[in-house]
């Protein structure tokens, strides 16, 4: 399938992964996109996408799925990587307290630099580690209602919640969508977006961008 623009799609959402390093965006990534896992994956460089054709209430959606590096020496330009954003998935691993530590920091990145209209939804992956667990779901879920975000707990490796996670992203941002165009709210350019007429991938700005994968 077409790589870049898929005429039968009625709309492509840009949505991007953020979170520290090791928390395994890219391997729920590669789940959702190809149905992949590594166990020894190494840590993403600059900036990957993929993509994914989705069905949301009988429309066909194109979801474009930024995914970035958590350690700062090997990330692209923050403003360029969250432009033009619908969606964020804000990842933290349970085993790891201190990226569930670090998820405020996250959000005040994201709150700078991403739309004011985003659906982020906050992500408690490796949750098949349960052994050992340090953060507790109902702490995450508590701290999710405090900030107004969405959460869910998912397992990359076992496949477990990452359709979900992803479906429901997708779906809150088409449904935020549709409102907004009922209501006549939406500019033009952000219309021109959806409707797949300008696609905000390679930007000049991102250093490296590889493209995953293309259903
Ligand atoms: N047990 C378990 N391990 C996982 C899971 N998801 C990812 N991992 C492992 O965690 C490690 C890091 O995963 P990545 O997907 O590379 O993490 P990342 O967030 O993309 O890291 P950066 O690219 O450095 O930001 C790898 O060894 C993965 O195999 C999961 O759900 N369960
Ligand atoms: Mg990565």
């Amino acid at each position: 399938m077409d790589d870049t623009y898929d005429e039968d799609c009625d709309y492509l959402f840009k949505v991007v992964l953020i979170g520290d390093s090791g928390v395994g965006k890219s391997n729920l990534l590669s789940r959702f996109a190809k149905d992949e896992f590594r166990l020894d994956s190494k840590p993403t460089i600059g900036v990957e996408f993929a993509y994914r054709n989705i069905k949301v209430r009988d429309k066909l959606i194109k979801a474009q799925i930024w995914d970035t590096a958590g350690q700062e020496r090997f990330r692209a330009i923050t403003s360029s990587y969250y432009r033009g954003a619908m969606g964020a998935l804000l990842v933290y691993d349970i085993t790891r307290k201190s990226s569930y530590e670090n998820v405020s920091k996250w959000l005040l990145e994201l709150r700078e630099f991403g739309g004011q209209d985003m659906v982020v939804i906050l992500v408690g992956n490796k949750s098949d580690l349960v052994q050992t667990r340090e953060v507790e779901k109902e702490e995450g879920k508590g701290y999710a209602e405090t900030e107004g975000l969405c959460f869910m707990e998912t397992s990359a490796l076992k496949n477990l919640n990452v359709e979900e996670v992803f479906l429901q992203m997708i779906t809150k941002i088409y449904d935020i969508t549709r409102q907004r165009s009922l209501e006549g709210k939406m500019d033009e350019k952000q219309i021109n977006v959806l409707s797949g007429n300008e696609i905000h991938i390679c930007d000049d700005e991102v250093t490296t961008t590889k493209q995953a994968n293309c259903c």
